[in-house]
């Protein structure tokens, strides 16, 4: 019965490495490679648990999404295509970190403690990203599945919101979408076609945009999607894959965190350029300038140019709906300033994690989400969508409020709302950037970023800071926040915070001020000051000039 016996035969299989204990982060599990077959086979029994008990099917994603190739990792999407609900990530580590003899027990406790009913059918879906490690990682998943008789769809290589995508579509019995690859790009493209229609005279040059794929999935898929798009969009591809190793010196972590172009891409200035991240949950805009100075427009000046865009089409469709952007501590000062005072939309700070921004969205009829890293999407409530297509349909009014509500219909289509896509994001703006007529260079002079640096110091044990108010305060260890404030007042425009990262074994710093010279010095300052008073570990931070 319940395929226990089955369970403990194929969990002999994947042996779990003795002492050995991770955590369920903000991103699921996430360490090198080789540690990690037990923790896929695990997943691979949860996700039929969480399916049974939902009643629903059940993603699981292999992938390290920004990380170096050598590591990699797995998350659990729940019915939505949302990320898997907190109350179940402390199953997922007990499940995870549980001996090989107590595997049984542990799995036995989750199940009277959720009142699963083990006659129930589970459906999982799976999907991997290009990591070398990725294919037998993922057949550890459905190894897991199949032991506990679960049903399991494999989709292969996809993208981490293609597969988020395939959960919702089946889980709505095909309201959202049809589950397939095919349909996923069908939809896009069109909505995309139609909203390029409504850009006058779009030259070569104005169709042409170069990606950076980070040598991973995003290349592959964008490669799948270019045919549906035919002549409305011309892309080039950089970093395909074909060369170059995944996320080196490459992708959208690296250029927003370096603040450079990445290798392997060749462009003129004033071309307009994104990177997706090595999943193609993420997405970043740069160009380079006459001068060879180098440009970024990050999640921030991203979440900025969509939400203007639906406010101005709200108005014109005469629409009386909330939108919001949602944003966290790592956003850029001026954006906050410019969404609030210029824009006057309301912005909520969440903690970092997309699973906290995407929380805070719904609370809105439009929820602009994006981390400053590239990482968001926009949600419309049901009330929002249907307010839109009764619009649609009626046949009382006139032609430019008719117009924005095909416009505000067609933007619905293009947006994976499940999670962050760096394709559908991509397309959006393209899209938006197409209907404004507005070059990359005009996008950017929205508003000027503060100068900011992102440093990382090592601790013996991050988990000694913790913090409040949405991460923007260190309330322990002792006298940390005290000297943070002290630093930062001595710089102009400064702001300045710590957090132990939920994906590496370090703390994160962040300063922006109103200089590079001072964002660098502070955010050298501060990592001194963690270090000195959060047991820093290894060679004492250098200043970076
Ligand atoms: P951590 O390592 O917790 O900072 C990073 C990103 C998050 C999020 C996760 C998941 C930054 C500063 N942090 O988390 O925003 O995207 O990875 O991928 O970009
Ligand atoms: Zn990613």
């Amino acid at each position: 019965m319940a395929h226990f016996k089955e369970v403990n035969e194929q969990s002999g299989l994947h042996p779990k490495p003795a002492g050995l204990v991770l955590q369920y982060g903000t991103a699921g599990f996430r360490t090198s490679a080789n540690q990690l077959d037990h923790i896929m086979f695990r997943m691979g029994l949860l996700a039929t648990l969480r399916s049974k008990k939902t009643k629903a099917t059940i993603g699981v994603m292999v992938t390290a999404s920004h990380n170096p190739e050598e590591d990699n990792g797995v998350k659990l999407v729940d019915p939505m295509g949302e990320m898997l609900t907190s109350s179940w990530e402390g199953y997922a580590t007990q499940l995870a970190n549980t001996e090989q003899e107590e595997l049984l027990t542990t799995m036995k406790d989750i199940i009277e403690k959720e009142a699963i009913d083990m006659s129930q059918e589970a459906n999982v879906f799976v999907g991997k990203d290009t990591r070398s490690s990725s294919a037998s990682l993922s057949q550890a998943v459905l190894d897991g599945v199949k032991a506990l008789g679960g049903h399991s769809k494999d989709y292969g290589l996809v993208t981490t919101p293609q597969l988020h995508y395939m959960v919702c579509c089946q889980n709505t019995q095909g309201k959202y979408g049809e589950a397939t690859l095919e349909r996923y790009y069908s939809k896009l493209s069109q909505a995309f076609s139609l909203l390029a229609k409504n850009a006058s005279n779009r030259t070569d040059d104005q169709k042409h945009l170069s990606v950076d794929g980070a040598n991973g999935i995003g290349a592959i898929k964008v490669r799948e999607m270019e045919s549906h798009l035919k002549k409305d969009l011309q892309l080039s591809i950089f970093n395909d894959g074909s060369r170059g190793k995944l996320n080196h010196q490459c992708g959208a972590d690296f250029v927003k965190v370096q603040q450079k172009l990445p290798t392997g891409i060749k462009i003129n200035p004033g071309d307009r350029c994104c990177s997706f991240d090595g999943d193609a949950d993420r997405i970043v805009y740069y160009y380079t300038d006459a001068q060879g100075h180098f440009h970024l427009l990050d999640g921030d000046k991203i979440a900025t140019l969509i939400s203007t865009f639906l406010k101005e089409l709200l108005n014109e469709a005469g629409l009386d709906l909330k939108i919001a952007v949602v944003q966290t501590a790592y956003a850029n000062g001026s954006s906050t300033y410019y969404l609030e005072n210029t824009m006057k939309v309301i912005v909520r700070c969440t903690k970092t994690g997309v699973k906290h921004l995407h929380h805070a969205a719904k609370e809105f009829d439009i929820g602009v989400y994006f981390e400053a890293n590239g990482h968001g999407t926009v949600l419309f409530s049901e009330e929002a969508e249907e307010k839109i297509q009764q619009l649609v349909h009626n046949t009382n009014i006139n032609d430019e409020r008719k117009k924005a509500a095909l416009l505000l219909q067609n933007t619905i289509n293009i947006i994976n709302q499940t999670v962050g896509d760096a394709i559908s994001d991509m397309l959006l703006m393209e899209a938006i950037l197409a209907i404004k007529g507005m070059t990359v260079q005009q996008w950017d002079t929205i508003y000027s970023d503060l100068p900011n640096r992102q440093l990382k110091v090592k601790v013996s044990d991050r988990r000694v800071i913790e913090t409040a108010d949405a991460e923007r305060k260190a309330v322990t260890p002792a006298g940390l926040q005290e000297a943070i404030d002290g630093l930062v007042k001595k710089y102009k425009q400064a702001r300045s915070f710590v957090r132990p990262s939920g994906t590496e074994d370090v703390v994160r710093v962040y300063a922006e001020a109103d200089t590079q010279e001072s964002a660098d010095a502070l955010a050298h300052e501060v990592s001194l000051a963690v270090y000195g008073l959060a047991g820093g570990v290894g060679d004492e931070p250098k200043p970076l000039h």
